[in-house]
């Protein structure tokens, strides 16, 4: 089998730039942007700020650094922060909140969503011995949660509940792209609650690096020099700005397919003896297929010698995203992942 003949589900994470893309990353203006000179780089950053609705924007490397920005700029050491179950911030930045910022997160909710009553009962009390609570740290769509969607009103009531407390509200919005065409809301209605939000260029829009923190003037400065001392001031960067700001323009609207496909692959799954998949609650690019009596790692190696690459997100469970590099592939892929699953369960293919 080629490189070319295995499908990647594993995440939204691995395309590469399209020829049209590269084409304008090529022949981007640049210069240097630590000088705050970088023409491409101001462009997205202006660009990313007004889809969202905020007032500045700030280009950093990834997902990873714009959220850990978000909470550097809203907390003290030895805070908590409140997070969603199986939050990004929590469970895949290498412990980031708790060794660069010093605060202790606390987990709520399920599938990605919580509510007023949980935030109210995870605030400590202000008395001594206590962690100050000081920001809550909202994902949507929801990684962990199989690509979940906040309903909007929820969204708005429980984050203008943690405001009322005196609480920073962020919203890790790395897939605010694929929330906006599943719901039809416009980007920055999604944001509007929010104090700061994150949000990716290089998941399911197809660039190959880039995030960006938006939120007040005032906090995208003190952003900008948060970044710098992370190592994370970018000096021609106007090469990967001209990826992303390519993406936003011509990545956003196809996503629709890419949550077709992936309901396409929920269905196949779902029919597979040996595998459990909630076919309703795929809301966008995400599935996640349960595997109660199979070993998960197993089966993404067998699924692999099939050609067919897939995330292990639990002992028995796997993840497949969907994303424009398997847009023609996404069925094929889910054929070959059943055939996995179907050997694994000792049945005939
Ligand atoms: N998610 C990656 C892995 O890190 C798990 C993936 O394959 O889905 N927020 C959310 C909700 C994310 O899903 C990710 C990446 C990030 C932030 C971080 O983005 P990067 O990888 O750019 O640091």
């Amino acid at each position: 089998m080629t490189s070319a003949d295995i499908i990647d589900l594993r995440s939204d994470t691995v395309t590469r730039p399209t020829p049209e893309m590269r084409k304008a990353m090529a022949d981007a203006e640049v210069g240097d942007d630590v000088f705050g000179e970088d023409p491409t780089v101001a462009r997205l950053e202006e660009k990313v700020a007004s889809l969202l609705g905020k007032e500045a924007a700030l280009f950093v490397t990834s997902g990873t650094m714009a959220n850990q920005l978000a909470i550097l700029l809203q907390t003290r050491r030895g805070d908590e922060i409140i997070v969603s179950a199986g939050a990004h911030c929590a469970w895949y930045e290498s412990g980031a909140a708790a060794a660069l910022a010093g605060v202790q997160p606390v987990s709520v909710g399920t599938d990605g969503l919580f509510t007023i009553d949980d935030v109210e009962r995870s605030i400590k009390p202000s008395f001594d011995w206590y962690p100050r609570t000081s920001l809550v740290a909202f994902e949507n769509t929801h990684n962990r949660g199989g690509g979940r969607v906040w309903p909007r009103a929820q969204l708005e009531q429980v984050a203008a509940f943690a405001r009322g407390r005196g609480l920073a509200v962020h919203l890790d919005g790395a897939r605010i792209w694929n929330a906006a065409v599943a719901t039809g809301d416009a980007p920055a209605a999604i944001a509007a609650p929010f104090d700061t939000v994150s949000a990716c260029f290089s998941k399911g829009l197809g660039a190959p690096v880039g995030s960006a923190l938006c939120s007040t003037r005032e906090r995208i400065t003190a952003a900008r020099k948060l970044r710098k001392m992370l190592g994370g001031g970018m000096r021609q960067a106007g090469v990967i700005a001209a990826g992303a700001l390519h993406a936003l323009d011509h990545h956003r609207d196809r996503l629709a397919l890419d949550h077709g496909n992936a309901r396409v692959i929920a269905r196949i799954m779902g029919e597979v003896p040996g595998a459990v998949v909630d076919v309703r609650s795929v809301e966008t690019n995400i599935v996640m297929i349960d595997l109660p009596s199979l070993d998960a790692e197993r089966v993404a190696r067998q699924a692999a010698e099939r050609g067919v690459l897939v995330s292990v997100f639990g002992p028995h469970r796997l993840r497949a995203v969907t994303h424009l590099d398997v847009a023609r592939t996404a069925e094929e892929g889910a054929r070959r992942l059943a055939s996995a699953v179907i050997a694994a369960n000792g049945g005939c293919e």
